[in-house]
Parts: structure tokens; sequence; C-alpha cells
């Protein structure tokens, strides 16, 4: 029903005695049936109001190096950021690790919230060298695409290094991400090269776990 689109994001779901019916199936049967679609977040529920169809999730290839707001534009979504945290700070010492460079040194630290379609997606903290960034201190990067900002002062982006980790939202994540603490993230790390090899960026973004997939091609 929801492949077919007779069931649409936000619906309510049938009834289980509604779902034995239709399909000549087991009260046991339904019950386990919504129990994993609600595991897999095709469906949630809502106390004391039902179950729900899940919005669809945002699929990303994981094989190209490109930004948040260039992923969201190729997918027709409006692009939109809320600047938590911008500060020139000293690298500490997992920041100076990741980005080859001694404990201390100036870095830029952003923390954003990036929504597609108003719709909050991930926390995405960039720490940045401040040499290569200095220029986005000037620009609105409520606005603007970090990568854009970057190419235009001069850096070529290159490459990047990136991990993924299951995660649960923790309390304050939860509340900016508009999710209940402790449901299902999506913790990526990059570390993102230039032309010359040198790392610029360290990132540690959340994604919300029910609106975002990541997919790759593995050959032999
Ligand atoms: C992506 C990158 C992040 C980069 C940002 C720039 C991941 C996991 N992270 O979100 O490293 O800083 O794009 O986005 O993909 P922007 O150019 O739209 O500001």
């Amino acid at each position: 029903m929801i492949e077919s689109e007779e069931l649409q994001e936000g619906q309510l779901i049938p009834s289980e005695r509604e779902l034995c019916e239709r399909y000549g199936i087991s009260r046991m049967t339904a019950r386990q049936a919504i129990m994993e679609l609600v595991n897999e977040g095709v469906l949630y529920r809502e106390q004391g109001k039902g179950t729900f169809v899940a919005g669809k999730k945002v699929q990303q290839e994981a094989a190209r190096l490109t930004s948040f707001t260039e992923d969201m534009r190729e997918r027709g979504m409006a692009v939109s950021s809320t600047v938590l945290e911008m500060e020139v700070e000293p690298a500490g010492p997992v920041v100076a690790r990741f980005l080859r460079v001694d404990e201390g040194e100036r870095i830029i630290r952003l923390k954003r919230l990036r929504n597609a379609d108003g719709e909050p997606m991930a926390l995405e903290t960039s720490h940045l060298l401040y040499d290569v960034a200095r220029g986005t201190l000037e620009v609105d990067m409520s606005k603007s695409s970090l990568y854009e900002e970057l190419r235009r002062g001069g850096v070529s982006i290159s490459h990047a290094e990136q991990s993924y980790e299951a995660a649960l939202v923790g309390e304050a994540d939860a509340e900016v991400l508009g999710v209940a603490p402790g449901s299902p993230a999506l913790l990526i790390e990059r570390v993102t090269f230039d032309a010359k090899g040198r790392a610029f960026e360290y990132v540690r973004s959340v994604y919300r776990g029910d609106r975002y997939r990541i997919t790759s091609v593995l050959r032999v």
C-alpha cells in the first residue's frame, strides 16, 4: 500500500483488524509486520494516536565528494542552514590529529543545522584550518555553501576520507533535530583534502536515521 502510494507520508495506516480482513492473515502476522516496519523506520507510532507512514529517506551515493548544498539541490530540495556556533579557537588534540596540525593551531569551528525543504536533516560541526577558511568568517553561512565559499577563495577540493557509525541522538541534539532523544542516527566523520594533499576540514555530522540512507556501488 505504501509502495503503490495508496498510503502516503503522514497518513494513518489501517487497523490490524482491517489489514487481517483485507489480506486474509492472522492478527499475529499483521502485528508482526507492523512491528517490523516500525523498526525499519517505514512506519512510526504516536502514543494514543496510532501508526503512521514515515517520510521517505534521502538516499545518498557514497562515492562522489559533494556538499550538502549540491546533494539537496540535485534532488530539487530547498537548502537552508541555521548557524548555531562559529568560533575561531585553538585546535584540541582530536581535531589537531585529524587535520595533521599541532595542538593549539588556529581553527574555525562551524556548527550548523542543515535543513532540506525546511526539515532538519543533520547537525554538522566542521573544523577548518583558519588560513584556508578565514574568508567564510565574513559570509552569512546560514545562506551560503561552505564548499562554494572555499572554492571562491581558491581552495581546490580534492578528496575525502569518510566513516559511518551507528549512534543514538543525545538530548541536546534531539531538540535541535526535532526528534525524540535516543532516536537512531548516522554519525558521519569526514576529513577533506585539497589538491596538495593538505587536510583542511574535519567534520562530524549527526544525520537523522529516519531521513538519510547511504548507498554505494561495489565492484569485484
Ligand atoms: C557535507 C559534508 C561536510 C561539508 C558540507 C559542506 C557529509 C557527511 N559532510 O555535508 O563535510 O562541510 O557538505 O556543505 O557529507 P555546504 O557546502 O552546503 O555548506
